[in-house]
């Protein structure tokens, strides 16, 4: 799989819409569609973000190859799985920044795997909180892609905690990966690096809050 993650990358920025269908394919024909997103486009998208960090590409390309990714992935998400395993109420929000395939990615397997969860797309904290706490939330999952949306989960964490909420938060996005103290420094219960993590740690919670 790594040797596919330079071509479909070159695709990608090249705007070669049928070379990166192609490579995207390939992968799929000896992975599962969550091994092939989880194993090829998010570290593909990963060097995209490199490059254009250091001034090798314009963010349209680094937009257009998002926009090709999300046409893919859409394609092969999975659907919800009937048999639910999670009574608590969950949902699951992009805060204020707008790297929204993430969380799509994370939502579908999530509900593959048995979680049906609210899709509360993208809101600021104002909102946010007041959804949850009128949901009455148990699991909120919040993605994010920019440290300064990160650095606003603390505010969504304390006014949560400061309402008396039984919720337990659970992040996860780009800055959490360049620094792997951040999910405490903003009050979250668990911080999981891929939608296969979502997964493992809510189902833990789920036994846990029973
Ligand atoms: C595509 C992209 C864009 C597209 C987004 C299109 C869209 N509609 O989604 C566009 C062009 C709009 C964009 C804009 C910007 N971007 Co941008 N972008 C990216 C890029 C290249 C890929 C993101 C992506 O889709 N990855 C694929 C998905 C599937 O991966 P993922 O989101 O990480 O999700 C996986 C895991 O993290 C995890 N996960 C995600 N969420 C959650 C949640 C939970 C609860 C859990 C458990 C797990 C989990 O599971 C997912 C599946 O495996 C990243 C590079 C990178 N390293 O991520 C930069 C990146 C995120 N962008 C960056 C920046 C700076 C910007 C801009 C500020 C640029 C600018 N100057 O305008 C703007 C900000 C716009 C805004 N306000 O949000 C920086 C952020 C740096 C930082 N830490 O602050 C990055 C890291 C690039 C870089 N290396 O500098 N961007």
């Amino acid at each position: 799989m790594d040797a596919l993650i330079t071509p479909f990358r070159d695709a990608l920025v090249t705007l070669d819409r049928n070379g990166a269908e192609r490579i995207f394919q390939q992968a799929l024909a000896s992975q599962s569609p969550l091994a092939a997103v989880e194993q090829l486009v998010v570290p593909a998208l990963e060097l995209i973000g490199q490059d254009w960090h250091e001034g090798n590409i314009a963010l349209s390309q680094v937009y257009m190859s998002g926009r090709a990714c999300v046409e893919l992935v859409e394609r092969v998400l999975p659907p919800g799985d009937p048999a639910r395993k999670n009574p608590l109420p969950s949902a699951i929000v992009v805060l204020n920044d707008n790297h929204m395939l993430g969380k799509r990615i994370v939502y579908s397997v999530m509900r593959a795997s048995g979680h049906p969860l609210l899709d509360y797309g993208r809101l600021d904290v104002e909102r946010l909180v007041e959804r949850a706490l009128a949901d009455k939330i148990r699991v909120l999952l919040i993605s994010v892609l920019i440290l300064p949306s990160a650095l606003k989960i603390k505010e969504v964490c304390a006014r949560l905690k400061a309402s008396g909420a039984d919720v337990r938060v659970l992040v996860g996005g780009a800055p959490f990966l360049f620094d792997d103290q951040l999910w405490q420094e903003v009050g979250a219960d668990a911080v999981g690096y891929s939608a296969a993590e979502a997964v493992a740690i809510v189902d833990r919670w789920m036994d846990e809050m029973q």
